[in-house]
């Protein structure tokens, strides 16, 4: 498999639960993370919605208004240095059968518009242990001025952040 491809079994969870409907200004794509932990730990960190702190490593704070159910809304903080100081986020699926979790970004004061995104943890065996499969994917507007590439860019990077913490959070909590 080669840096850009996926594999087999990568590319049928991605076809069926990553499927997203572009418009012609947006770009979208898929990120694959190999944890060594089990699923049912990096779900446990993954489905918490209230608290995206627990591993996202820009997040300073995050307030969720009501209870855990589809449309709640968060508001989340981020930490100094990046582009932006908050975003409210919007609980689009969280689904603790099939282990997937979908947001939908519905204000704040960053540049990603009508972003949404997808991330599923699937079981699989790493060196002969129980490890987790974890695939994050994503759609957003191309804002005026950029391009395809480098709004997709600037997105897989702070998505490959997010999945390298939790990778180090659950593999951590494993031992
Ligand atoms: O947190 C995620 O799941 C994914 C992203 C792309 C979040 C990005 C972000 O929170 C910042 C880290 C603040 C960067 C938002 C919404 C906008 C940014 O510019």
């Amino acid at each position: 498999m080669n840096g850009n491809g996926y594999s087999c079994v990568e590319a049928e969870y991605i076809a069926k639960h990553h499927r997203h409907v572009l418009a012609a200004n947006q770009c979208s794509s898929a990120l694959i993370k190999h944890i060594k932990a089990s699923v049912h730990l990096v779900w446990s960190l993954v489905r918490r919605f209230d608290q995206p702190q627990k591993y996202k490593p820009f997040v300073s704070r995050c307030v969720v208004q009501g209870n855990l159910e589809i449309g709640s809304l968060r508001e989340v903080d981020v930490k100094s240095g990046l582009p932006a100081t908050t975003s409210t986020e919007r609980l689009e699926l969280l689904d603790d059968d099939e282990h997937i979790l979908s947001i939908r970004i519905v204000g704040g004061d960053h540049r990603l518009r009508n972003y949404s995104s997808i991330i599923s943890v699937h079981p699989e065996v790493i060196e002969g242990r129980p490890g987790t499969l974890v695939i994050e994917s994503f759609v957003v507007d191309v804002p005026e001025g950029n391009t395809k590439d480098e709004t997709c860019y600037f997105v897989e990077a702070l998505i490959k952040c997010n999945l390298k913490s939790l990778a180090e959070v659950s593999e951590r909590l494993a031992v």
